[in-house]
C-alpha cells in the first residue's frame, strides 16, 4: 500500500500536527483480532454485535467479542485484484435494514479488468454468512488499466438519509491526476458518488442498476454525470458519516503538499462540491468555483505522508464524544481534534498510544454498533480503544466526588 504516498517511510514518530499535546496515558488499544489477511477496515450492521473487517484479498471475517470467535462471514477473493498497487476489496456497507433485509455491500477491484465493481450481496435467514452467490452488481466504475493506485474505496450510508449509498473514488491512479479526473464532471473517478440503491432507473442497462437522487447536482439534464455528488478529490481514504449529526468526513490523500481533512455539515445545501484537486492540494494551488477546504490540513514536511481518515467518537467513552481522529499510514501516527464553530481544537497527539499496542500501518479506522473505535493495521491486527483501567477508577473517583458536590450544593 506504500504507493498511496510518493516518499520513504518516515523513521521518527513526529507529531501528527503543529503543537498537538500528547493525551495522558489514560488509554490504551487493545488486540481484538490478529493475524488477519492485510486488514482494509471495520464496520457493523446497527444492533449487530459483531465487528466485520474487510481484508483486502476479499474475505470479510465476522468477529464476536463477546462469544470469543472469529469466522469467514463471506469469501470472494475469486473475484477481487488484490495483488497490485492498491487493488482489493477496499469498502463494506451494511444496508440501514440489513435486520430485515439481509443486504450490505461491498468496494473491491476486479480480478479481470481491475475496474471498480460495487455489488449488493444477502446474508443468510440467521444473518450468520453472507451468500457468495446472491450477487448483484450495481455498478462499475471503470479503471485505467495502466495505474493500480488511487482507487478510493469508501462506501457509506448517511444515517437518517436512507436508502442512498456514498462511494469514494480516486482519481483512477499516476502522479499529478494525468487523467485529469479531479476537476472532470464526466467521469466518476475522483469523486464522492451518491446513488439509491432501491429501484433501478436503468431498466434497458444491466450494468446499471441503481437509481439517481434527484438533488444530486448533476442529476438529469445538467452536464456531468448523474451519479456525481462531490469532485475534486485525488484518493479520499477512509470518509465516515458522524453517528450523531451525519456530518460527513472525507480524509483525502495529497501528492507532494498537503494531507487533509474535510468535513460538510449534514445540513449544507444541495448544489456543487468541489474538493480542488489537481487545481488545489489542502488549501495550496489555484482557485476552484465552489470549493471545500480543508478544515485540517498538515504538510509533508520532507518526509513522507499519507493520511488515513478516521471518526468521530461517538462510543461509551464519555471523555472522547465529538473527537475526530485519523491516522497517517507512512508515519505510523495517530491524532484526533474537535471541530468547534468550523475551528480546530484540542488538537492531540495519540501516536504514544499506538506504538505501545505495537500498531504502525493504519490502514483504517472503524466503528461497531455500539460506536467502539477500531484501529485497523495492515500488517493484520485490530484493535479497539479501551480507557486504562486506572482512568476508570478516576472516573469513578471523580463521579463519586461529583456526587458529593452535588449533595453539598443541595443542602
Ligand atoms: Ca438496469
Ligand atoms: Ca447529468
Ligand atoms: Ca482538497
Amino acid at each position: 500500500m506504500s504507493a498511496r504516498s510518493c516518499s520513504a517511510l518516515s523513521t521518527c514518530c513526529l507529531v501528527v500536527g503543529l503543537g498537538a499535546a500528547a493525551p495522558a496515558a489514560a488509554y490504551s488499544l487493545q488486540e481484538v483480532a490478529a493475524a488477519l489477511d492485510r486488514p482494509l477496515f471495520v464496520t457493523a450492521p446497527a444492533g449487530d454485535d459483531r465487528l466485520f473487517v474487510v481484508g483486502r484479498g476479499g474475505v470479510i471475517t465476522a468477529i464476536d467479542r463477546a462469544a470469543g470467535t472469529q469466522s469467514s462471514f463471506l469469501d470472494i477473493s475469486a473475484r477481487v485484484s488484490s495483488l497490485e498497487g492498491e487493488r482489493g476489496l477496499l469498502g463494506l456497507a451494511f444496508d440501514p435494514q440489513f435486520g430485515s433485509n439481509g443486504h450490505f455491500y461491498v468496494n473491491y477491484t476486479d480480478v479481470d479488468t481491475g475496474h471498480t465493481i460495487i455489488e449488493r450481496y444477502t446474508a443468510t435467514p440467521d444473518r450468520a454468512l453472507g451468500d457468495p452467490d446472491s450477487v448483484h452488481r450495481l455498478m462499475t466504475i471503470e479503471q485505467p488499466v495502466q495505474h493500480a493506485n488511487h482507487k478510493g474505496g469508501w462506501i457509506g450510508f448517511r444515517p437518517g438519509e436512507g436508502d442512498n449509498l456514498y462511494i469514494a473514488t480516486g482519481d483512477g491512479g499516476g502522479s499529478g491526476d494525468p487523467l485529469g479526473s479531479g476537476q472532470n464532471v464526466n467521469t466518476n473517478l475522483g469523486k464522492i458518488l451518491r446513488i439509491g440503491v432501491r429501484g433501478d432507473d436503468f431498466a434497458g442497462d444491466d450494468g446499471r442498476n441503481y437509481t439517481i437522487p434527484g438533488t444530486n447536482p448533476y442529476a438529469g439534464a445538467t452536464a456531468g454525470n448523474d451519479e456525481i455528488w462531490a469532485i475534486g478529490l485525488r484518493n479520499p481514504f477512509r470518509n465516515s458519516f458522524d453517528r450523531e449529526t451525519g456530518d460527513f468526513w472525507i480524509a483525502d490523500v495529497g501528492q507532494d503538499a498537503r494531507e487533509e481533512v474535510n468535513v460538510v455539515l449534514a445540513d449544507a445545501a444541495d448544489g456543487e462540491r468541489n474538493f480542488g484537486w489537481n487545481i488545489r492540494e489542502g488549501t495550496v494551488g489555484g482557485a476552484v468555483p465552489n470549493s471545500i477546504d480543508p478544515v485540517y490540513e498538515y504538510a509533508h514536511d520532507g518526509s513522507g505522508a499519507s493520511i488515513t481518515g478516521g471518526h468521530v467518537y461517538r462510543g461509551p467513552i464519555e471523555a472522547l464524544q465529538g473527537t475526530y481522529f485519523f491516522g497517517d499510514f507512512v508515519r505510523g501516527t495517530v491524532g484526533s481534534f474537535r471541530l468547534v464553530d468550523g475551528a480546530v481544537t484540542e488538537l492531540t497527539d495519540w501516536t504514544p498510544v499506538v506504538v505501545e499496542a505495537g500498531i504502525s500501518s493504519i490502514a483504517s479506522f472503524g466503528e461497531d454498533a455500539a460506536g467502539n473505535l477500531y484501529v485497523v493495521d495492515y500488517g493484520g491486527t485490530v484493535a479497539v480503544l479501551v480507557p486504562e483501567p486506572q482512568t476508570w477508577a478516576l472516573l469513578g473517583a471523580g463521579i463519586a466526588l461529583l456526587g458529593f458536590v452535588v449533595r453539598r450544593r443541595r443542602r
